[in-house]
């Protein structure tokens, strides 16, 4: 039900659309993205410039609240063009929520899972910039 007080639709740019699939292994205790368990997990790549989607899928029985640093990111959850800007979303068990912001603080910024349990367990990655 949030809303942004203004429009925060994304200015122009070329854009780029990623999934992650949020998932665990109960068997040896790991959380992972895209099957990965941090630190043993490649970092997610954009660009300067663009607008990157993420689609957040939860494949689990469990909340998810993702923090990205750096950025605040739009949670398309019926807003429109005044989604809200967010730097923490949680997503619920089995459910697919989509973010996108711009891509405009080049650096290396940790993707994480704010359970700090899932988080020590796995659930991050580094989202970094091309060169
Ligand atoms: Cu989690």
């Amino acid at each position: 039900m949030l809303r942004a007080i203004e429009p925060t639709t994304l200015p122009p740019g070329p854009r780029r659309d990623l999934r992650v699939e949020l998932d665990g292994d109960m068997q040896n205790y790991i959380w992972t993205m895209n099957g990965q368990a941090y630190p043993n997990a490649e970092p997610l790549v954009i660009g300067a410039g663009e607008q990157v989607g993420i689609q957040l899928v939860n494949k689990t029985m469990m909340w998810h609240p993702m923090h990205l640093h750096g950025h605040f990111f739009r949670t398309l959850v019926g807003g429109g063009e005044r989604a809200p800007l967010m730097h923490t979303v949680s997503v619920p068990p089995r459910q697919t929520i989509d973010i996108e912001f711009t891509a405009d603080n080049p650096g290396s910024w940790f993707f994480h899972c704010h359970n700090a349990y899932h988080l020590e367990a796995g659930m991050a990655r580094e989202i970094i910039y091309q060169v």
